[in-house]
């Protein structure tokens, strides 16, 4: 399958929905009935990863393969060169752009890099922008950010368009899994104006109902990942992705 065919030709029907599931935090079997409900939910794909934890390896790969079977693709979500799979479809290649550190930047890539030739998976390039969200977030911490600061959009689009200059087809503004607040609309919507329609915008953290999915989508947003709610309410999935989609 290529993922990045699928991505844009589903969205040039709707905008998009991507299910996180962390594969640190249930077994495989459970990981894979979270993916079948995604699924009927009506989501686009799945994403696999996670800030901390130790589900490298075979638990990693069990719960991709599990995942697969409910035939969504799945897209690696690394949070360094060891959270990869060949079991895979595709992998976001990113490089969390707002870091301090050369290890989130580009080392951990340059490692990963090898594997991904090996595997076989298709890159997505993407640019992560993680973003002020009221508290420190695991991604936030783990990551050696300097998060944006709500007030300040201008430096997202900074990161954003320095992103499309060097040829990256994603952005991924990101508030943090259980973030307490989400990304501003403002600034969704002026990293929309600035990237044109030459990427695609990710948003994500701390979305948890449908108005909110909609106000990103209306701001500007391509995909919305949820990750929490997929493990806590399946209901509210649903309102999720009809609020995406309507
Ligand atoms: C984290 O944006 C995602 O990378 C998902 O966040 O778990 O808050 O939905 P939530």
């Amino acid at each position: 399958m290529e993922v990045l065919k699928y991505i844009l030709k589903r969205r040039k029907k709707s905008p998009l929905h991507f299910t996180l599931i962390d594969p640190d935090k249930q077994e495989p079997k459970r990981a894979s009935e979270l993916a079948q409900k995604a699924k009927e939910a009506g989501s686009d794909a799945v994403m696999v990863g996670g800030t901390w934890g130790d589900a490298y390896g075979e638990k990693l790969n069990g719960t991709v393969k599990g995942i697969k079977n409910a035939g969504l693709p799945v897209i690696l979500f690394p949070n360094s060169a060891q959270q990869l799979s060949p079991d895979a479809d595709a992998l976001f290649f990113m490089s969390l752009l707002n870091s301090r550190s050369p290890q989130y930047l580009i080392e951990e890539q340059m490692k990963g890099s090898l594997l991904v030739h090996k595997y076989g998976l298709e890159p997505l390039p993407m640019a992560y922008i993680i973003v002020e969200s009221g508290a420190t977030t695991g991604a936030a911490w783990a990551g050696d950010v300097k998060p944006i600061p709500r007030g300040k959009p201008e430096f997202a689009v900074g990161y954003a368009l320095a992103a499309k200059y060097f040829g990256m087809k994603f952005v991924y503004l990101e508030a943090g899994s259980g973030a307490k607040e989400t990304v501003p609309k403002e600034m969704i919507g002026v990293v929309r104006k600035a990237i044109g329609n030459d990427m695609l915008l990710i948003v994500g953290g701390g979305i948890r109902d449908g108005r909110t999915a909609r106000e990103k989508i209306a701001a500007g947003a391509d995909i919305i990942v949820t990750g929490t709610i997929a493990e806590e309410n399946s209901d509210k999935l649903k309102e999720i992705i009809g609020a995406i989609k309507e």
